[in-house]
């Protein structure tokens, strides 16, 4: 039985994620609808080439497969057929892209609407893998709304890493981690073919390599084999042209539609985040970047059985060109390891999520945060950027405290302003008021995925701080909740004081030129623009000024970062 059990001692949630309530019952339907117009485009794609192939077949014959030219062994010195460091980076190659692809659909699936606008309204979304229709109206009304949270599905851990419902942020760090070694892995790859000559047998050097793909294709698609050059020392001309493609483009498209997606890159910079249109773009990209490659993978596979298995197999895992059993004998074994890996990940995820959360702060955050200013000024839009839509996440209080507030509309709301401070204060909405007020337009992003701007307006962090004068030692500032986290217990997270001291900082009261509504988080709510939206606490009761944030909750800074092991610096 999986556990969910932190290293951190209480368990995540302490329960069993595959009977996990949290969430209401897990929705197991599988689910996929795409835009109509897609589902033409797709079909007409896919059936056109069949067509004209058959009918170039049916009259003219097959054509001829000229051979692609043998590059390697014209260069001296250039080795033979596949070096040693080529099979082993061919190998963690696949490892890591299973890895990726795993952990990719597990964050997909928290949030599982694709869009090419950064507002996210339910409805503009072109792929959908969840049955929910949401009119962006009655989901947010005040009772049972359905909140980003509630829109997460379940996806089998067979399937996803770490799998389950609502575990993107382990799914995250795998995902990350994965990245990083993916990439260093793909570059020494890269690195290699263009210092040992290897690249001749990738790059096509000569237009005619797309008639001659073609021709290869032709057969393919009337189901001939063309005759075969030895792909130990030469490819077809198709199998060059998909390789070079996955090599050189796809690989690097993933690469760059990955960064694009990060908050923080595109804080920094922006022309950047523009390269494919926005946030929501790039992850749209992303995902047809997936389905490049395991159209690929799919096909590879399919001929590498098709040509010659025992021989493909010496080529790629021994480096030999005979027909002994021997690669295909190591190639199983080393598929199996994958899956072990595969399986041991899973095990991982459940049995250490804490262990997994500390590496990728070390790994990943250790290496953002070098290159990024966490306190660079987020973006400001205008008026006209505001979204008509704007995803709640959440659960809305229920206590009776909140309750009978919220009847009064908060006129005897009290904000309790205390911790190591010299001069602790209690706070009416209008005392609060005439603090003074900043406005601005921003971009949110969750952690799940979705995104969506709006106008906050509020009063500035540092003016509390101003007020209530902390002690020097103080480094963090906790902002307790009146609502439940998912799991049970107060919702609560923490800001360093540098964050919270930042100018674009706020206690909103005011969503959108109009007073907070119940949903988005009466009667205050944080805004710290360079922090992603799980920082954010909404329903705000008080504000503790703290040494550390090691004795609030279960001391990881937050409660997602508790339960869902979430990063622990979300710096965007
Ligand atoms: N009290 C409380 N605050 C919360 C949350 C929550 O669950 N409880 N969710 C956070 C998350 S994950 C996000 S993305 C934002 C969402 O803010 P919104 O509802 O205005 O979109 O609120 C944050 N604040
Ligand atoms: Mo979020």
């Amino acid at each position: 039985m999986n556990s969910f059990k932190g290293a951190g001692g209480r368990p995540g949630s302490g329960e069993d994620p595959k009977s996990s309530s949290v969430l209401n019952p897990p929705d197991r339907r599988p689910y996929f609808w795409m835009r109509p117009s897609l589902w033409v485009i797709l079909i007409l794609v896919a059936l056109v080439p069949v067509a004209v192939a058959w009918l170039q077949y049916l009259m003219f014959g097959l054509p001829n497969v000229p051979t692609t030219p043998n590059n390697l062994p014209e260069v001296a010195g250039t080795p033979h057929g596949f070096p040693v460091w080529l099979r082993v980076t061919h190998y963690v190659n696949f490892l890591f892209i299973i890895l990726l692809a795993r952990s990719g659909l597990s964050i997909l699936a928290d949030h599982p609407r694709l869009y090419w606008n950064v507002h996210c309204r339910p409805g503009s979304d072109w792929i959908r893998l969840t049955p929910k229709v949401i009119d962006p109206k009655t989901a947010c009304t005040v009772n049972g709304y359905w909140s980003a949270r509630d829109d997460s599905r379940y996806i089998s851990p067979w399937l996803a890493l770490p799998g389950f419902r609502h575990t993107v942020g382990l799914g995250r760090h795998w995902h990350f981690l994965s990245a990083l070694f993916w990439v260093a892995n793909g570059l020494l790859f890269v690195a290699l073919l263009l210092g040992t000559g290897q690249w001749r047998r990738l790059v096509p050097t000569s237009w005619s390599i797309l008639s001659d793909a073609w021709a290869v294709q032709v057969h393919y698609m009337t189901f001939h084999l063309p005759v075969e050059p030895n792909g130990f020392y030469r490819y077809n001309a198709l199998q060059q042209l998909a390789y070079f493609g996955v090599v050189f483009i796809l690989a690097p498209l993933q690469i760059l539609t990955g960064l694009a997606m990060s908050p923080a890159i595109d804080n920094h910079f922006k022309w950047y985040g523009r390269l494919f249109g926005n946030r929501q773009a790039a992850r749209s990209i992303h995902f047809l970047g997936l389905l490049g490659f395991l159209g690929f993978i799919m096909a590879h596979v399919t001929m590498v059985l098709l040509t010659g298995l025992a021989r493909n197999m010496n080529h790629i895992v021994v480096g030999t060109d005979d027909l002994s059993p021997r690669g295909l004998i190591l190639g199983v074994f080393g598929v199996g390891v994958v899956v072990a890996a595969c399986a041991l990940a899973n095990w991982v995820t459940w049995r250490q999520p804490r262990l997994l959360q500390a590496t990728a702060r070390v790994l990943v955050q250790g290496l953002t945060g070098r290159f990024l200013d966490p306190l660079k000024p987020r973006d400001q839009y205008t008026r006209e950027d505001i979204s008509p839509y704007f995803w709640p996440n959440g659960k809305i209080p229920t206590s009776a405290e909140w309750t009978r507030l919220a009847a009064n509309a908060f006129r005897d709301y009290r904000l309790l302003v205390h911790g190591a401070v010299v001069n602790p204060v209690e706070l009416s909405l209008d005392e609060i008021k005439a603090l003074g007020k900043r406005e601005q337009i921003t971009l949110h992003h969750c952690i799940q995925g979705w995104s969506g701007i709006a106008e906050w307006g509020g009063v500035s962090i540092a003016r509390i701080v101003e007020l209530v004068r902390p002690y020097p030692e103080v480094t963090r500032v906790v902002f307790h909740s009146f609502g439940e986290g998912l799991h049970s217990g107060a919702y609560y997270d923490t800001q360093t004081l540098q964050d919270a001291l930042h100018p674009q900082s706020i206690l909103a009261y005011e969503m959108n030129y109009e007073p907070l509504g119940q949903v988005y988080g009466a009667p205050l709510r944080l805004r710290v623009e360079n922090q992603l939206g799980y920082k954010m606490v909404k329903w705000i009761r008080s504000i503790e000024f703290v040494v550390s944030a090691k004795p609030v909750g279960l001391g990881f800074g937050g409660k997602n970062e508790d339960d869902e092991y979430y990063d622990l610096v979300p710096n965007i």
